[in-house]
């Protein structure tokens, strides 16, 4: 193994800490995805990736770096990784799954503060994360209150912290401001890259991302087969390399994937019994190494067949339109693609339900697991809409309010085999 101490600690990370995340990160892949049955060969290469996220990735961004690319971090889906690509830039995704240094981050944030942002703050505070200390700039945007705030108090704390105003609701107007705050974010682009944004960038740029986005709606076309040839945590770690990994690579190992997939779909070969309870998750995003809501899912005999998340189809499903021959023709193209995402910051958001139904069709799906973050407004309160909604059209839908610790897996576990019960009496 290659030993990247050095890269790290020019990076200025805390290398013991690092190491220290390495070991349990290690541990529990292992027992988490390496523990599973009958995985596609092709999941091979995601074990790589994730084996060398920290190691190989970041050398090859630190690499770039040294070849005058520029670096753009994000939290959210809503920053245009076309746009990153449009100056040869690289851009990665920093939202963080994992329950570290949250004493340091309740010094800075109310504890009554979600997890993902806890995260963000606790792997900075504590020098762990190589993506945020790669980053030329980090991006934040004015989604829920918990970020819009806590992009304040990172602003010191990082390089060069560009916060993006974003739109909460589906008016022209609001299109006009998603469009303006893209043009802005262009000429931020440029300034740090020295680079020019023109029309053939920005044409290569969306064929690329489109892509990628490609081959994943494809992976997610082939898991409403039955039995189902990938499991729900497999896909799911597709969709978070997604956010990591040299997007032209990616695509070619999830086409890879792919191929592999429909053949067994073909033989009717699957890594659950045929017949098993199927479960969409619809809600927060599940950032590395957040596995902890779809292990027990998968451990609870149900498989999940698709995800209405930010990582996963809410991230994913729709394509930017090549069309137009200047800048601002093609950035409304870009503006109508991103302007689709119905993430629960938005009101009314009547266009998130209705898809979770339509996943529920076509995915043949038993019923809805709908997942909010403690303290995550948006969504918590669009839960009971939501499952009121999905009932009322006669999905059995489970409400789960949880965070990153450990503490109620076996509450969660119960819940979840109670659920199951229910959707097997269907
Ligand atoms: S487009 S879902 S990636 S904002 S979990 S921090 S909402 S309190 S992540 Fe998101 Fe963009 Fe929307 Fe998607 Fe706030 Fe909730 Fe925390 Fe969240």
């Amino acid at each position: 193994m290659t030993d990247y101490t050095e890269m790290w600690t020019s990076l200025g990370l805390d290398v013991d800490g690092h190491n220290a995340l390495l070991a349990g990160l290690g541990k529990a892949y292992t027992d988490i995805f390496l523990s599973q049955k009958d995985r596609p060969e092709g999941m091979k290469y995601f074990d790589f990736v994730m084996s060398e996220v920290h190691g190989l990735r970041i050398k090859e961004i630190v690499d770039a770096k040294a070849q005058g690319r520029t670096v753009i971090g994000s939290y959210c889906v809503f920053v245009p990784e076309e746009l990153v690509l449009a100056v040869d830039g690289v851009a990665v995704g920093l939202c963080a799954g994992a329950e570290l240094n949250f004493e340091a981050a309740e010094t800075l944030l109310p504890r009554n503060t979600c997890s993902l942002i806890k995260s963000a703050f606790g792997f900075k505070l504590g020098k762990l994360c190589p993506y945020v200390e790669s980053c030329d700039v980090i991006v934040g945007e004015n989604t829920c209150d918990g970020k819009k705030k806590a992009y304040e108090i990172l602003g010191p704390l990082v390089k060069d912290l560009y916060v993006m105003d974003l739109p909460q609701t589906k008016s022209e107007v609001a299109k006009k401001l998603l469009k303006e705050e893209y043009r802005k974010f262009i000429a931020k682009l440029e300034a740090v890259s020295g680079k020019k944004v023109t029309p053939a960038s920005l044409k290569k740029a969306i064929e690329i991302v489109n892509a990628k986005r490609k081959a994943v709606i494809r992976l997610a076309a082939i898991r409403a087969a039955d039995p189902a040839p990938i499991s729900g945590l497999d896909s799911l770690l597709v969709n978070q390399v997604f956010f990591h990994d040299d997007p032209v690579r990616f695509t070619d190992a999830v086409n890879k994937l792919c191929d592999e997939l429909e053949d067994r779909v073909k033989h009717h070969k699957g890594v659950f019994p045929k017949g098993t309870t199927r479960v969409i998750v619809s809600g927060c995003p599940m950032a590395v190494p957040n596995w902890k809501l779809p292990m027990l899912i998968e451990t609870s005999n149900a498989v999940i067949v698709g995800e209405e998340s930010c990582v996963g189809e809410r991230g994913t499903r729709w394509l930017t339109e090549v069309k137009g021959n200047t800048v601002d023709e093609i950035l409304d193209a870009i503006t109508d693609r991103y302007f689709n995402i119905d993430c629960a910051i938005f009101t009314p958001n009547p266009s998130r339900v209705n898809y979770v139904k339509e996943m529920t069709e076509k995915l043949h799906a038993d019923g809805v697991i709908h997942y909010s973050l403690q303290f995550c407004q948006p969504y918590i309160m669009e839960s009971g809409p939501v499952e009121k909604e999905l009932e009322k059209s006669g999905i059995p839908t489970l409400r789960l309010e949880t965070d990153y610790s450990l503490e109620d897996a076996g509450q969660l576990k119960t819940r979840l085999e109670a659920f199951n019960e229910r959707l097997k009496r269907k």
